[in-house]
């Protein structure tokens, strides 16, 4: 049956001039396929995002795309193009992130109009913040503005899909087919920002994708190379070398933005004799282990690395937002007087005052500080500072290893003694390093305590989304593991709260293949809050529940996942652990944990929050503050 529009013979052909001649632009060269077409907006837009190594698409479809589903078919079909159905978009928009953040392949979410979109719009929200580029494809209303189509926002304006989505990231309406090379040019810098990337929102009228373009092949803009760029002469970094050497103690708060940057921030602390305080999400950056290394910092942070921001009369900022995780509200320097600060954006690279400003790339313009740092030589006005820090970084270690070796505790829910979420996050994140396995956290009591906990010696070991702690991210995220073209086996860390937010992991992540595991950490509540709460309060408010869930017959009424219950023990953990790994799929371990105010079930919050019945103190802290 010949059905009208269904006029894909074209598409199919160049569909397969590309796989044969291995790329969109090998197959223009040998002149299999042309370079000026007759096509459609919808096939128009697969082949741009071809042409800047966009591959993979993760998909709900709906009557708002249709036309460009149809098209994704044809290109699966000739082996072009990839496509992966989910089953909730939050929950697909948090693996196309982790996809880039963890693989480095840039992927493109497509949903329908209207809910499709506003849920995968609320799930870019982890994108957005952890500045991950990545491609959102929402249909859209209709150019000709018949009137209300279903689905769309019901009000007497245009564009207003558009107008959201711009407030997140960046937008583009195709209401014209021939926008598409604009509309491109845009998103490929928006996803590939060397600091500022984000998701980039494709919105597509239901009319304009099946629109018949002229389109130049050739004019479609590829993935843009940009060069690192430093400050121009030597002035900046020679005062701020000056400055470091004068100063008896220096902190180095390495940012999320240094994740990648392990070298130069090695170098620039070993030259500079500086404390290095990380973010929740930069561990790694510098080995664990190394002297000076002082773990995180923030309004969780730790012993030593809260003493370091604390206490350091020199702040050398790189890469970082100062978020409150990451700098305590803004009263994280409380004896700091000047900064330096080393960031591409001119907006982050101001943000405290008494500033020496660095911009530009991270390596390029530490690499040039530790240079000019090596030549001066001699860091002995430090040594007082360096021998205070190690002290607290010991303080720390011990602090953690009695929490680490608690034994289980007699907990009420559970009615019988259970291993403390510490203990039980250690003993995974321990078996991920021994594997080597990449670690992906989720929001609440197992974000926190696991950034407090990881021991990473290297950057791209630990994902843990902290830019928005958005609960689901985590299992979610997983499944880029089962979509990436070199994946790693994976261990996603979720509280049970966080977990019940996307369980559609389970199906998707046997439908694509995934070889990973989640391990559930289960105190029955959504135990983050009822922490804050106590500690602000003194009483919990609606944040347990009283059903009890067995997640093993949950997880495994699902074909293909193999769910095991974790135990109570460190050895039944690890046990465990050994079984779900040697699985050839997806396991979700179910690991019962302690909830309670026992101190060594906990890991301490080291700094201030501007949050509840503490925002006085902290905004009279701040007020008072210089920088
Ligand atoms: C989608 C979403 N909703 C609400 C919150 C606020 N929030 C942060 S942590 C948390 C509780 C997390 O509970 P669980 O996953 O069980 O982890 P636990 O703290 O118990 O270890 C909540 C409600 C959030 N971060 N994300
Ligand atoms: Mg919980």
């Amino acid at each position: 049956m010949t059905l009208p529009n269904s006029n894909t013979d074209g598409a199919r052909a160049r569909a397969k001039a590309i796989r044969v001649a291995g790329s969109l632009t090998a197959a223009m060269e040998n002149g299999t396929l042309p370079k000026i077409i007759d096509t459609t907006l919808s096939e128009a837009l697969v082949l741009g995002l071809l042409k800047q190594g966009v591959l993979k698409y993760l998909a709900i479809f709906g009557h708002g795309s249709t036309d460009l589903g149809e098209i994704l078919r044809v290109y699966q079909e000739e082996g072009v193009t990839r496509t992966f159905n989910c089953r909730n978009e939050v929950a697909m928009a948090h693996a196309a992130t982790v996809l880039r953040w963890q693989y480095g392949e840039i992927p493109a979410v497509v949903t329908s109009i209207g809910p499709g979109a506003m849920q995968a719009y609320a799930g870019a929200l982890a994108a957005a913040s952890n500045q991950i580029g990545v491609y959102h494809i929402y249909g859209d209303e209709t150019t000709f503005g018949e009137g209300y189509n279903m689905q769309q926002v019901p009000k007497e304006e245009q564009g207003l899909f558009g107008q959201m989505t711009a407030v997140l990231g960046r937008s583009y309406t195709l209401h014209t087919p021939e926008a598409i090379r604009d509309a491109l040019r845009r998103g490929a810098i928006q996803v590939n920002h060397p600091y500022r990337a984000g998701p980039f929102f494709l919105l597509l009228p239901l009319n304009t994708q099946p629109a018949r373009l002229r389109l130049n092949l050739a004019a479609l803009p590829g993935r843009p190379t940009l060069p690192a760029m430093a400050p121009a002469g030597d002035g900046e970094i020679d005062l701020a070398a000056q400055q470091i050497a004068l100063s008896r103690s220096v902190v180095i708060k390495a940012g999320g933005g240094t994740r990648g940057h392990d070298a130069a921030i090695r170098r620039l602390a070993e030259a500079a004799a500086a404390a290095v305080a990380l973010s929740p999400g930069s561990t790694g950056v510098l080995p664990d282990a190394h002297p000076r290394n002082m773990h995180v910092a923030g309004s969780k942070g730790s012993i030593s690395g809260n003493f370091a921001t604390a206490n350091a009369e020199l702040v050398v900022v790189i890469g970082s937002r100062a978020v409150c995780q990451a700098d305590c509200s803004g009263i994280g320097y409380k004896k700091a007087t000047r900064v330096i600060n080393i960031n591409g954006d001119v907006n982050d690279v101001t943000h405290y005052n008494q500033t020496l400003a660095l911009t530009g790339d991270i390596t390029a313009v530490a690499g040039r500080l530790a240079a000019k740092l090596e030549a001066m030589g001699n860091r002995q006005n430090k040594q007082e500072w360096i021998e205070a820090c190690a002290a607290k970084k010991a303080e720390w270690v011990a602090f953690k290893k009695v929490r680490f070796q608690a034994a289980p505790m007699a907990d009420t829910n559970w009615q019988r003694p259970c291993l403390t979420q510490p203990a039980a996050i250690h003993v995974v994140a321990e078996f991920a390093k021994r594997i080597g396995a990449a670690k992906l956290f989720d929001a609440g009591d197992v974000q926190a305590n696991g950034f407090q906990i990881v021991e990473d010696d290297k950057s791209g070991d630990t994902f843990t989304e902290t830019g928005a702690s958005y609960m689901g991210f985590s299992a979610s995220g997983l499944l880029a593991s089962g979509i990436a073209d070199n994946p790693r086996y994976t261990i996603a860390f979720c509280g049970d709260g966080s977990f019940m937010m996307n369980p559609q992991i389970l199906i998707d992540g046997v439908e694509h293949g995934v070889r990973g595991c989640i391990v559930i950490f289960d105190n029955r509540r959504m135990a983050a809050i009822t922490g804050l709460q106590k500690a602000q309060y003194g009483v919990e408010f609606k944040t347990g529940d009283g059903v009890a869930v067995d997640y093993v017959r949950l997880a495994g009424a699902v074909a293909g996942v193999n769910a095991m219950h974790g135990g109570y023990s460190v050895d039944e953990l690890k046990r465990a652990l050994e079984t779900a790994h040697a699985h050839h799929g997806l396991s979700v371990l179910h690991v019962p944990v302690y909830s309670g105010d026992h101190e060594l079930a906990g890991l301490g919050a080291w700094g201030q929050w501007n949050v509840g019945n503490w925002c006085e103190d902290v905004q009279r802290e701040w007020t008072e503050q210089d920088i």
